[in-house]
């Protein structure tokens, strides 16, 4: 666990160990106090229709279900040096789950938005002090286009691994951006603003910014190619003879292609197995097999490269605020 209050906490090894994480095993990340929602979805802003919709009026739409991985921006930070400010997130601010609900483009189409639209602010419910802030509201946006596209999927969620969203990811609605690190998958969600200008609020060019040394700062998107070890646990022994190393990889930038293992510091990479997707958003399972011939120490690392072209790095580019931390990770076991 983060901290208690708001709850935020990583996911357990085993949320990493199936397709779906369970519930109760998948990370959470808040920023404020659970808040209180009086159950309406106002839609607003650069619209020719007003509206408001409750959870009866989205469950009365068609729905659709995705499998989505979610990984908070933050996750990895502690493996950055020197350490950025911000939650000390390790390398489980990750998990999948099976969502259910409405597609934003027909709810946005139905308000009708207007011809000078140029992005959509999601509002969710909770606030509080932040930082300068006495009480801020969380809100993130989303450039237009994106939000009107039919092919980006991105859901009004109402249901989690098949049960009503509970108070912790978002009840009773929340927004599903796939393929984008979770900051943009709004929780608590209580109005969608139509507007014809950038949004400038806190969560958009304060933080979940990367602030590079030396390029302009940008907002963080798309999940960076990325790839855990699920097994061996690190410093675990084992003993000598064949073992199976396994684990999950993921991407915001297309299907994983390849992941390579490495059993040295020097740099010689050998193919490890990976499973295909099973759905377009979702982590892959991949497993190497390997055979260790001496006992004592042996190095593990695992480098994932997507369908885009993107390698993981050794080292990524440092950010005051460590976030899109996707450096190849490095694990010990013990042969005995
Ligand atoms: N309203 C609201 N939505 C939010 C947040 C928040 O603090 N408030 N945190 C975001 C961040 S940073 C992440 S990583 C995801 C986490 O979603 P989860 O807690 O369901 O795993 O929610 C996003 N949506
Ligand atoms: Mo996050």
């Amino acid at each position: 666990m983060i901290q208690p209050e708001p709850f935020n906490a990583e996911a357990p090894r085993q949320g990493l160990s199936s397709d779906i994480t369970p519930v109760g095993q998948h990370y959470v990340r808040s920023n404020f106090a659970l808040p209180a929602h009086d159950g309406v979805l106002r839609i607003d802003g650069a619209v020719r229709h007003t509206s408001e919709l409750t959870l009866d009026d989205l469950r009365a739409m068609p729905s659709i279900q995705r499998t989505v991985t979610l990984e908070c921006a933050g996750n990895g930070r502690l493996a950055q040096s020197p350490l950025p400010v911000g939650e000390p997130w390790g390398g489980w601010a990750v998990s999948t789950a099976r969502w259910t609900g409405t597609l934003l483009h027909e709810v946005l189409r139905q308000a009708g938005p207007a011809d000078d639209a140029v992005e959509v602010i999601f509002h969710g419910a909770d606030h509080g002090p932040y930082y300068q802030f006495e009480d801020l509201k969380y809100a993130r946006s989303l450039p237009f286009a994106h939000t009107m596209d039919p092919d980006a999927e991105i859901l009004i969620a109402y249901d989690m691994n098949d049960e009503p969203l509970n108070a912790d990811h978002g009840a009773p609605f929340r927004l599903i951006v796939p393929n984008w690190y979770g900051v943009a998958s709004v929780k608590w969600l209580d109005r969608i603003e139509v507007v014809t200008r950038p949004y400038e609020g806190e969560f958009q060019t304060g933080h979940y910014m990367y602030e590079w040394a030396d390029q302009p700062h940008e907002p963080v998107t798309l999940m960076r190619v990325r790839a855990r070890i699920t097994d061996p646990e690190p410093g675990q022994n084992l003993p000598l003879g064949p073992c199976r190393v396994k684990g999950k990889a993921w991407s915001g930038t297309g299907p994983i292609t390849r992941v390579e293992v490495s059993l040295t510091g020097e740099g010689e990479w050998y193919p490890a197995h990976v499973e295909p997707a099973d759905s377009p958003y979702q982590w892959q399972d991949w497993h190497f097999d390997w055979v260790p011939t001496t006992v004592g120490r042996h190095t593990l690392r695992a480098r994932a490269t997507d369908a885009a072209g993107n390698v993981q790095p050794e080292v990524p580019p440092w950010n005051r605020l460590g976030y899109g931390n996707n450096g190849v990770e490095v694990q010990f076991v013990q042969v005995v």
